[in-house]
């Protein structure tokens, strides 16, 4: 087992604790946290504890000296074994681009990628991921903004965190390495299967603009292609809509 893993009983953000220590860690690391107390989304959105038995973890990966761009689609590889590992327990997964995975429209888990740089010298990534495995119907109502669910609620049983945990890390380091060297093309396929946004009219935030079209395809980089009335626009980053 190349993983080190480490439990935290509670942690502000396991990602910022990844972050703060990147020189120490050694790669390959997994800090996960039982509570976490300040968990953080993209552009300093929140993510909410639903209490015990909620999954809140970071990969601490250090994969070279220089960042590389395929570092950017580790959300996406990450995105697609969530869906493995859900599947398993016999339910449907949908990914929106680039990385939420949702059942039947509503948001199960987040991932948060952030680079720790040195100067130009890249010391390595905290990816971070936190899964609804075990929350109230009334707690995942209360978060706004969002049509929210948890895998309990979808198989009407608690589900047992320590193996889902098992199952997380060790098909995300089945293929890790494959991954690095082919890019997202390697898993260009299993994500497009799961894509529920293709074919769609949506419109997605980017910084501060918003762009309106049909939703093409995602290409060989993981970048969503944009139609809009034969104009089109290939994203990089943004958050989808509507
Ligand atoms: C994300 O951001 O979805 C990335 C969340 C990453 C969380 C993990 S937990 C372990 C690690 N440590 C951290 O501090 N973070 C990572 P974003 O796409 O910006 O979505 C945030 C939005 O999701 C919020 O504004 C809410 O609308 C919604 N949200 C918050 N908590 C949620 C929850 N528990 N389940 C589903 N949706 C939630």
């Amino acid at each position: 087992m190349r993983e080190q893993i480490i439990i935290l009983d509670e942690v502000d953000s396991t990602n910022i604790y990844a972050k703060s220590r990147m020189t120490e860690l050694a790669d390959c690391t997994v800090i996960r946290a039982k509570r976490q107390t300040a968990g953080r989304g993209r552009l300093n959105r929140k993510w909410v504890d639903l209490g015990n038995g909620n999954l809140f973890m970071s990969f601490v990966l250090k994969p070279s000296d220089t960042f590389c761009e395929v570092y950017s689609n580790l959300t996406q590889y990450l995105s697609v074994v969530l869906c493995k590992v859900l599947e398993e327990y016999g339910i449907k997964t949908q990914i929106k681009w680039p990385n939420d995975v949702l059942i039947d429209g509503k948001k199960i888990a987040g991932i948060l990628s952030e680079t720790v740089m040195q100067g130009s010298f890249f010391k390595g990534l905290a990816l971070g991921i936190g899964v609804n495995l075990n929350a109230a119907q009334k707690d995942v109502e209360l978060i706004p903004d969002k049509a929210v669910t948890a895998l309990n609620l979808e198989i009407n049983k608690q589900v047992d965190i320590d193996e889902f945990f098992n199952k997380l890390v060790n098909k995300f380091f089945e293929n890790y390495d494959e991954f690095l060297s082919k890019g997202f093309e390697f898993i260009k396929s299993e994500y497009i299967s799961r894509a529920s946004f293709l074919d769609n009219e949506i419109c997605v935030q980017v910084l501060n603009d918003t762009k309106h079209g049909v939703a093409k395809s995602v290409n060989d980089f993981g970048e969503l292609v944009l139609d809009d009335n034969g104009k089109e626009f290939v994203l990089t980053i943004g958050d989808i809509l509507c």
